[in-house]
């Protein structure tokens, strides 16, 4: 506890007056550090846990033999880097507890989604989950990006059930479209390659991709409502009727 004080008032606290040294020890150093990587496991912990309720989804959906609205999911950790980044461009006190409330997206699971309609289906399942709060939702496909940025961001809340207790970690949910992923994250290279300052032109054709990423998603899910009203929805075949179960029943009952 004394530790966690001497951090609140370290240099990163942004409290020390100015040429004052830090009289922060390297034992000091060490248990912050050993705070601050069991702070990041509960994001890690998060991730695992959203992750793995968004496999049961899919596996749920392979087995009910329905079409699987789930393309593929990442996740990734922010860097301590990152995270305190964040905190200092942000102006938010530079301690655990304001981290935890403000720094939302520490833990960020993204779902790839084949249509536009899956993602308020894949929304739907995860925010009507028991242990899952909404804490905010950001609409970026009906409100784009100036840029033409979209993606639904869902920032939860969830239970992450440790050895000795459970605490309650925020995450940031992405669901978006083959289409709007592909367009995201080419914009996200090209926005590193000029370190932000993207030029007008390559903006413009940006934002022009982003618009026939809009395109080829409203067309696809013209498409794709079009074979689900003729009824061949992707399903697989039921061969069940085809299957003689009459020889693994014998097997079972007379054994090998
Ligand atoms: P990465 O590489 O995914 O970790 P801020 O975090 O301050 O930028 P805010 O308001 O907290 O913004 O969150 P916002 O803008 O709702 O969403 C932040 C995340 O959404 C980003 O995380 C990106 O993943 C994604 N994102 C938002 N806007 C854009 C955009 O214009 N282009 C692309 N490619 N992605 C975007 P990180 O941590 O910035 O990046």
């Amino acid at each position: 506890m004394e530790v966690m004080r001497a951090w609140q008032n370290s240099p990163m606290a942004g409290t020390r007056p100015a040429g004052a040294v830090p009289s922060v020890s390297i034992d000091d150093v060490r248990v912050l550090r050993g705070h601050f990587v069991d702070f990041m496991l509960d994001y890690k912990f998060a991730i695992d846990e959203i992750t793995t309720k968004i496999n049961i989804l899919r596996e749920d959906f392979n087995n009910a033999n329905e079409y699987n609205p789930i393309e593929h999911i990442n996740s990734r950790l922010k860097s301590p880097e990152s995270v305190l980044e964040k905190v200092r461009r942000k102006n938010y006190a530079m301690n655990l507890v304001s981290i935890r409330e403000n720094v939302l997206d520490i833990a960020g699971v993204r779902v790839v989604c084949s249509f536009i309609s899956d993602i308020a289906k894949i929304r739907d399942m995860l925010a009507g989950q028991e242990d899952i709060t909404v804490l905010e939702e950001r609409d970026y496909i009906t409100n784009r990006k100036p840029n033409g940025y979209q993606s639904l961001h869902l920032i939860v809340s969830i239970p992450v059930f440790r050895a000795g207790h459970t605490v309650r970690v925020p995450a940031e949910i992405q669901i978006r479209t083959i289409a709007m992923d592909f367009w995201a994250s080419l914009e996200h290279k090209i926005y590193y390659k000029y370190r932000g300052e993207v030029p007008p032109n390559l903006q413009a054709e940006l934002t022009q991709a982003a618009e026939a990423a809009t395109q080829l998603d409203e067309k696809m899910e013209a498409l794709h409502r079009l074979v689900d009203h003729t009824g061949q929805n992707g399903a697989r075949p039921d061969r069940s009727e085809s299957l003689d179960l009459s020889a693994l029943y014998e097997g079972l009952v007379t054994g090998p």
